[in-house]
């Protein structure tokens, strides 16, 4: 088949951001402008011939088009081969796992993750290397210079691939296979889950709702909670990816799910509610009674992860984004393991995990892992706790508070300011950088700063240098601030602000959050600046 090259004017804005590109649907409806970014991405795959590729996407709006532009470009760039999954269907964490077992060269994931998603939400193209993770900065970088200069790019004229129908198909020199979404992740799941031990649970009539979002998870869920764990039809709701997830708002957290939270209040509550994100890496856990943070839920699971069989050798290191509390610290030192500190974002985690330096890692943002995979994985965790509560015989909210009573509590919120001007954000953010030495010594609405610092990381496998990574504020009860602005919004800037305070192990654990971390939000404020920069007196979502 012919190979026609097509000639373009180069993108100057395709820059990857924390988590690949992303943008609203309407930047990729630009003429050329997917092919720009794909060819950019091929042009960085070596050995084209013998290369695998893993191709899949969240199920959103333009997912399957986007599908078959990438099998046109990868036949036309002469790939020997395409993992696709069947309707253009993958979880991001699926997508890294069977970029593994393949020994693919990458994969692309079509995602906006927790973004919406439809014609008017948000749309983003993933590159992860054969070591199934997100592509480290240098990857990115270079595929960001490349489409800068790109002028043209080499696509075949095929009729569209039926999406549907598993098997091997030939698009001139590359083989195309379509493949089964779920199984290959249900196996994994298998070799590092005590499955039977969950499937007692749900025989002895412990009752769950998982919550898909109407995204990637549904049919992941569906097939392992309910066919093969037995639990009962109806726990998995929003279970069929739709493009446009029904209209809502695919982050599981208690603002963009409230629901599953009340659900675990009064007296007709389930044992345990879970929900994931739009491409399936993130978890949000809700035990009865109590959302349990991010934060709190990695520091859980690294506590008790032995239980299952994945890790029944024990935990080797914990590692969590900067932001993320220390809750997750304190069980490393009671463990004897080391506790690493690394930038936001899921990429930093893969060399530690690659180099054997740590089982399970996580971050605030509702993402947990291990090194089964090298992408944060939200039915993972999900299956791990269950795991948890099936061999402790405990409920999820007795085991939260033991937790809180043996380690102490790191009462947490994060603060997101969204859609700010983009250069009142920067300033901010400068403006603070600018006064940190003056800091430690300084009070902020009465509370007093004994450090401060601009976060750094220098990845001890690789020697990799990340800079300006949040500021970090310390205060003198015990409280933390960080600032930093998001790398995944599409619309001006979003200023993160997270906000912890610990509680020792005898100290109160029955709080209100807000009431315990009031000091330190005050502190936060007026040292940002942030009403009198941003205009905005309150932020627009807490979590
Ligand atoms: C956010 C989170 C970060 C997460 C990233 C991707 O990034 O804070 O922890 O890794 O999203 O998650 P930022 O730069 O907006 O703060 V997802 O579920 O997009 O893959
Ligand atoms: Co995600």
């Amino acid at each position: 088949i012919a190979v026609e090259t097509v000639e373009t004017t180069p993108f100057q804005d395709q820059k990857p951001g924390t988590s690949g590109l992303r943008k609203k649907t309407a930047a990729y409806r630009r003429p050329h402008y997917v092919e720009t970014f794909v060819q950019a991405i091929l042009d960085g795959v070596e050995d084209k011939p013998n290369a695998t590729l893993v191709v899949g996407g969240d199920g959103r709006y333009l997912v399957r088009e986007v599908v078959q532009t990438i099998i046109r470009m990868a036949a036309a760039n002469g790939v020997g081969r395409l993992v696709v999954g069947a309707e253009g269907l993958l979880s991001t964490p699926a997508a890294s796992g069977l970029i593994r077992k393949r020994r693919a060269a990458g994969g692309i994931v079509l995602s906006a993750s927790h973004n919406p998603g439809g014609p008017d939400g948000d749309f983003g193209i993933k590159f992860n290397v054969s070591h199934g993770g997100p592509a480290p900065a240098s990857v990115t970088e270079a595929i960001y210079a490349r489409t800068k200069t790109m002028n043209a790019y080499r696509i075949v004229r095929t009729p569209d691939l039926d999406l549907g129908s598993l098997g091997e198909m030939r698009v001139g020199d590359t083989l195309v296979e379509i493949v089964d979404p779920v199984a290959d992740y249900a196996e994994l799941m298998a070799q590092f889950i005590d499955l039977d031990a969950i499937a007692a649970l749900f025989a002895r009539g412990f009752r769950m709702r998982f919550d898909a979002m109407s995204a990637i998870t549904g049919p992941y869920a569906k097939a392992i909670l309910e066919e093969r764990l037995g639990a009962p039809e109806g726990t998995v709701v929003n279970g069929t990816p739709l493009p446009d997830f029904g209209g809502h708002h695919p982050d599981p957290n208690p603002v963009h799910n409230a629901e599953l939270v009340s659900l675990m209040t009064g007296p007709d509550r389930l044992d345990f509610a879970a929900a994931s994100d739009g491409d399936g890496d993130r978890n949000m856990i809700v035990a009865p009674g109590m959302f349990v943070t991010p934060s709190d839920s990695l520091a859980i699971l690294a506590a008790h992860a032995h239980l299952a069989p994945g890790y029944a050798d024990g935990v080797k290191g914990v590692a969590r984004s900067m932001p993320t509390s220390r809750a997750a610290d304190r069980v490393a030192e009671a463990l004897g393991v080391e506790a690493y500190e690394t930038p936001t974002g899921w990429k930093y985690f893969a060399n530690l995990l690659d180099a054997g330096m740590i089982s399970i890692c996580g971050e605030e943002s509702a993402g947990t892992g291990s090194f089964h995979v090298r992408e944060k994985d939200g039915l993972w965790a999900v299956l791990l706790w269950l795991n948890i509560l099936a061999k402790t015989g405990e409920s999820a909210d007795a085991l939260v508070r033991a937790h809180w009573s043996r380690y102490g509590r790191d009462y947490y919120q994060r603060h997101d300011y969204e859609e700010v001007d983009a250069e009142a954000a920067s300033a901010l953010m400068e403006h603070l950088r600018a006064r940190l030495p003056a800091l430690p010594g300084s009070e902020a609405a009465g509370l007093r700063i004994e450090a401060a610092d601009d976060f750094a990381y220098t990845d001890p496998v690789d020697g990799s240098v990340a800079e300006s990574q949040g500021i970090r504020i310390y205060f003198a009860n015990g409280g933390r601030a960080v600032f930093r602005l998001s790398g995944t919004g599409t619309a001006g800037a979003t200023l993160r602000v997270y906000l912890e305070r610990y509680e020792p192990a005898d100290g109160r654990h029955d709080l209100d959050v807000a009431d315990a971390l009031a000091e330190v939000v005050a502190a936060a404020r007026a040292v940002a600046e942030i009403e009198p920069r941003t205009g905005r007196a309150e932020p627009s979502v807490i979590t």
